[in-house]
């Protein structure tokens, strides 16, 4: 079976129990009596992590002698969260493990809660990347991520009793991180800035001399597959001075010098930028990108030259996919090192790279589309700007002849399609060098590919025909969002299905199986009861670190994510304004009728987005008034919780009854979380807009909640509001009388929202007042839905039963047949 194929010989709980021991006396060298529970965290993370190094180096020889074509996941984050609990279940040994935590006076429970999350990302992109090697590990197939390996994580999130956002850093590798392998040995040297000259020969060429040179360090993550041996790799790297024998230096008696450039060496992979979805022109990160391609496409040159086969296999033995335009300088670096390095012609080396890079793009938000200027990208990466023009000149020679062909006179065009924007700086547009370098494109949900072919690469869809440009619909893994932060309902579906976990949890349309049970009262009951036991779990987090008391008895309503306009968490919070107006306009009698609802947010601003800032104030503020509410506080409460992360939604995720997803139609790519809250049985109340789509074609558009305006009206209203604005008493008076409330200092001073509040009266770019009235009257769908209680729980358990397809499972293997051409490896086959 697996299990014995993945254990060591040692895993009975016996043996378990004498190896964390070991660790505690050896490892950590402290005696076994009187350890703490950080300290039986440390041993126990140390004791499985021996378990994940032995697949590990199986996994890697096994890839190194049957020298498969790999796939390298380039992304410049994984949100990754807490790893112990993750790599016992995948292991199997989670129950072995605590019975021997339990034999050592430990509850579980206690010592998971010790370790830090890995947050090394903002949101959806860096948690999609983490599912992904999850999916691929446990598929068996071989596919590394490369990454950096930031000395902060994202910001933790701070709130003020007045609802100020404050940033504090995250020094998450304070403690020892067991789970990484330093591989000091395994480096390169990075170049920065100098000179690039052209040999002017009759080839290509250029040599690329002086600058900066810095070390880039590889520090190996172990990604264990679900109940398989494979174990796969995330390579992050760490910056640090070349400390050579440049005797310069020396001789100039500059010390001081010397160990300025070690810290501007340390800087580039000290932090991770804590904006998404908006471009600004930062050196030091153009510097962690082109730090990380160019270490990591070293790597993986390396690799393929120990195969010994002619540089121009690399698209045989190689595929890199680009999360997002993050990774674009992977393509002239990759061009640049075949024609200067390998002296390779021009034409040559640009189709090993077109057969080589995939491009996924995350966003269709113009100002989220990553621009650089070029005196920027002249100064840091002369050599690069070079190719890229030339790019631009060869990619438009042959945009030139055809274009000129098939479109004769369309100066426009070419003007829309460089890889240059024009202006004062110029700036490289680097979703054009990333489409144009890549031999496929896709978005990350059918809506959203679709926009991306009809809008931002219309053009480039129109030359090189649309079989290149598609879609990977996004997908979640359910070993961490299903089987660990739901172990209830994981055991309830396997008790129903009479199917053991290691089976649905890698085929999960097997989830249909449940739905002959929503005939079945006492599965219902049950169902209901795993969801009452979660918000319970939740309850006593909130209250042990808040010191708060929820009523676990009403419906749970969520919407945690980034704060963005275009997520509308405005539309939310103004919404709950409005319910509470309605309640304190009943009569007792009448609220006796009101089903109660416990609303919560929850997610970070990016430091400098004042909008979001004040949203989340607005929030806060809402909740400490109706909190305390006596008229009303029984019906509806609110809370905002502080410094979302991974480990957080695993709380929360599971207790939804309604989770919400109310972009601006055509705004969200596609959503994670969404199927994260379906998978778990919530409902989604939402606008039909990204991934939301695809799952109410799923589950079965009788159990979603949609409202708002379509996306091809979108444009067209917001066309209205520039030209023909009408007053917000007359468009929507219902909303009008809740600006009424806040303005009339109802939560505190007005003039703090103004700002905010101007936004929607004026322009109003993402349309809340459009969307208002229906989003109010979804809502009001729900209340009425929710007091069937037993078609409300068939409507869950149907929900869970369909979200098969958004196993990331389904989405790698997509990755793996239509784009990477690679295969399962499996160990010792
Ligand atoms: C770019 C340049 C400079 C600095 C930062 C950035 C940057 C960083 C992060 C730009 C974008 C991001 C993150 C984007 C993101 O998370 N997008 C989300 O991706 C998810 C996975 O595909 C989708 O589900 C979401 O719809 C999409 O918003």
């Amino acid at each position: 079976t697996w299990k014995d194929a993945i254990r060591g010989p040692d895993t009975d709980t016996t043996s378990i129990t004498k190896s964390v021991v070991n660790h505690v006396q050896t490892s950590l060298a402290r005696q076994a009596y009187n350890l703490d529970t950080s300290g039986a965290y440390q041993a126990a993370a140390l004791s499985v992590r021996d378990n994940l190094i032995l697949n590990w180096n199986d996994t890697q020889l096994q890839y190194t002698r049957k020298a498969p074509k790999r796939a390298y996941y380039l992304s410049l984050e994984f949100l990754m969260g807490r790893t112990l609990d993750n790599a016992m279940l995948n292991l199997g040994l989670k129950d072995n493990y605590k019975e021997s935590v339990d034999k050592l006076g430990f509850n579980m429970e206690d010592l998971l809660e010790q370790e830090r999350d890995a947050a090394l990302g903002n949101g959806g992109l860096g948690r999609l990347a983490a599912c992904y090697l999850d999916s691929s590990a446990s598929q068996e197939l071989p596919v590394w991520g490369y990454g950096l390996r930031y000395r902060y994580g994202i910001f933790q999130q701070l709130i003020s009793p007045e609802g100020q956002q404050l940033e504090a850093p995250d020094p998450w590798l304070e403690m020892q991180n067991p789970w990484e392998l330093p591989r000091l040995d395994v480096n390169y040297e990075i170049r920065f800035y100098g000179q690039a000259e052209r040999l002017n020969d009759g080839t290509p060429r250029a040599h690329w001399t002086g600058g900066q040179e810095v070390l880039a360090v590889a520090y190996d993550v172990m990604i264990p597959g679900c109940y398989t041996k494979s174990t796969n790799n995330l390579r992050l790297w760490e910056s640090k001075p070349k400390r050579g024998f440049d005797l310069n230096s020396f001789n100039a008696g500059n010390y001081e010098g010397a160990v300025g450039e070690s810290n501007s060496a340390f800087a580039i992979t000290s932090v991770l930028y804590p904006n998404d979805q908006t471009t600004f022109g930062k050196e030091l990160r153009l510097k962690q990108q082109y730090f990380w391609t160019a270490a990591s496409l070293a790597d993986m040159i390396r690799r393929f030259k120990n195969l010994g086969k002619p540089i121009t296999d690399i698209p045989d033995y190689i595929a890199i996919q680009l999360n997002d335009t993050h990774p674009t300088l992977v393509i002239p670096e990759l061009m640049r090192i075949l024609v200067d390095e390998e002296d390779l012609d021009w034409d040559v080396a640009w189709k090993i790279t077109t057969n080589t890079v995939f491009y996924t793009n995350h966003t269709v938000l113009p100002e989220a589309l990553e621009k650089w200027p070029v005196p920027l990208m002249e100064h840091l990466l002369p050599r690069h700007m070079q190719i890229i023009f030339d790019i631009n000149m060869y990619a438009l020679s042959h945009f030139l002849q055809t274009v000129e062909r098939k479109f004769p006179n369309d100066r426009d065009r070419l003007a829309r399609m460089s890889l240059i924007e024009e202006g004062y700086p110029q700036q490289v547009r680097m979703a054009h060098l990333a489409c144009i370098g890549s031999k496929k494109v896709n978005g990350v949900a059918e809506l959203h590919s679709d926009l991306v072919r009809t809008t931002i690469l219309k053009d480039f869809v129109e030359l090189e025909g649309i079989s290149k440009f598609s879609n990977v619909t996004n997908g979640i893994t359910p070993r961490r969002w299903l089987d660990q932060c739901n172990p209830e309902l994981s055991a309830l579906i396997s008790k129903t299905l009479k199917v053991d976990k290691s089976v649905w949890l890698k085929d999960l349309d097997r989830l249909e199986g449940l739905l002959p049970f929503t005939e079945d009262a006492a599965f219902r009951e049950e169902w209901a009861a795993v969801k009452q036991h979660n918000k319970e779990r939740l309850a006593a987090h909130v209250k042990a670190t808040l010191g708060l008391d929820i009523n676990t008895h009403a419906m749970f309503d969520v919407q945690i994510k980034r704060l963005h306009e275009y997520k509308r968490q405005t539309l939310n919070i103004l919404g709950v304004i409005h319910r509470y107006i309605t309640l304190k306009a009943m009569s007792p009698e009448e609220r006796k009728k009101v089903n109660p609802r416990v609303v919560f947010f929850a997610g970070k601003a990016a430091p400098g987005y004042y909008i979001a800032k004040i949203t989340i104030r607005l929030i806060v503020n809402v909740a400490n008034i109706i909190n305390v509410d006596p008229d009303t506080k029984d019906l509806l409460s609110l809370y905002f919780l502080p410094d979302y992360s991974v480990s957080l939604a695993e709380i929360l995720i599971p207790t939804s009854d309604i989770s919400q997803h109310i972009s601006t139609a055509g705004t969200e790519a596609s959503g994670t979380s969404n199927m994260k809250f379906c998978l778990n049985g919530g409902l989604l109340v939402g606008t039909v807009d990204g991934a939301n789509i695809e799952i109410a074609e799923s589950v079965g558009e009788e159990n979603v909640f949609f409202f708002g305006h379509l996306t091809p009206a979108v444009e067209d209203l917001r066309h209205e509001h520039r030209y023909h604005p009408v007053p917000l008493e007359q468009k929507c008076p219902a909303l009008a009388r809740v600006f009424e409330k806040i303005s009339s200092g109802a939560f505190g001073d007005a003039g703090v929202y103004e700002p905010l509040l101007a936004t929607i009266r004026t322009g109003d770019y993402y349309l809340i007042t459009e969307d208002f009235d229906s989003y109010i009257q979804a809502l009001a769908m729900v209340d009425e839905a929710y007091l069937d209680r037993t078609e409300w729980v068939k409507k869950s358990i149907r929900t869970t039963a369909r979200m098969g397809k958004f196993s990331s499972d389904r989405c790698i293997m997509e990755y793996a047949d239509s784009y990477w051409n690679i295969e399962p490896c499996p160990v010792g086959k």
